[in-house]
């Protein structure tokens, strides 16, 4: 993996890591051709962010952990951009709060589906959903709605980083809870979220990770009322000041 040939004391250390690994993705066959022009256009709001996880963003990724931790069947959707950046990440959070991983594709293609859960076996993620796909998110056409019924399809909380405004406003009106993580507060699937996350996935998983381990003898009452505290269109509001401020601030 080349990112070893970035020294860690270059003051873009985080943010050439990240390229290199969605470079690498694209390599291997994990991450779509796409998928770099998302990175470029995630990369311009994190650099407006500050490339720093905002307090608004932290209390997110807190109250994401606690639906995550109530959940009674939780799923973690993994894409392209998702397989490549934080794969090990990932098994830890699906580790730390029960969660299914399946992988669901905007430019599904059987090759693709296979290298990200073959490359999600090599990270330690031993069941890997999405290429049974015999359920369906209404309302999308035919490769775009595929889904494991036993996975996405009959998942109460679903985490969906990085994804295309329609699946994730499908996803809203079947009823779910949605955890979006997307750099970009103006995105309608930030928008739709129940919780948007304004932070890079680099950042944010192993933030709700963590979170998730603190909360973890917690009691009900005491998620729910983290869960209620909660407030989606004040977070989207502090992450959008913060990015038009310039400083990464709110
Ligand atoms: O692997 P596939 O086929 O499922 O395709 C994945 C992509 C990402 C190509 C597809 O879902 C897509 O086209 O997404 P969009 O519509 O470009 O949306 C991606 C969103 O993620 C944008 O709003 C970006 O700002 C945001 N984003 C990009 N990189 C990051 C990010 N958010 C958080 N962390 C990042 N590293």
């Amino acid at each position: 993996m080349s990112d070893i040939e970035i020294p860690e004391s270059h003051p873009r250390y985080q943010s050439l890591l990240t390229r290199h690994r969605i470079e690498d993705g694209v390599e291997k066959g994990i991450t779509s051709k796409q998928g770099l022009i998302a990175q470029g256009r995630g990369e311009a709001f994190d650099y407006l962010l500050g490339e720093q996880t905002i307090p608004s963003a932290d209390a997110a990724e807190r109250a994401a952990a606690a639906h995550l931790l109530l959940a009674d069947h939780p799923v973690i959707s993994v894409n392209g951009n998702v397989a490549a950046l934080c794969p090990a990440e990932i098994g830890d959070l699906a580790e730390a709060v029960g969660a299914d991983v399946e992988v669901n594709l905007f430019n599904r293609t059987e090759e693709r589906m296979q290298a990200i859960a073959d490359h999600l076996h090599e990270h330690g993620i031993e069941q890997v959903k999405g290429l049974t796909a015999d359920g369906r998110i209404p309302g999308l056409d035919h490769e775009r709605a595929k889904v494991d019924a036993d996975g996405i399809g009959s998942a109460d909380v679903v985490v969906v980083p990085l994804e295309d405004g329609d699946r994730a406003e499908a996803l809203g009106e079947m009823d779910k809870t949605e955890i979006v993580v997307d750099l970009n507060p103006m995105s309608r699937s930030a928008q739709v979220a129940t919780v948007p996350i304004v932070d890079n996935i680099m950042r944010a998983v192993p933030n709700i990770t963590a979170h998730a381990r603190e909360l973890r003898d917690a009691s009900r009452e005491e998620l729910e009322a983290i869960v209620a505290e909660f407030d989606a269109d004040e977070a989207l509001e502090a992450a959008e000041q913060a990015i038009r401020s310039g400083e990464g601030g709110e």
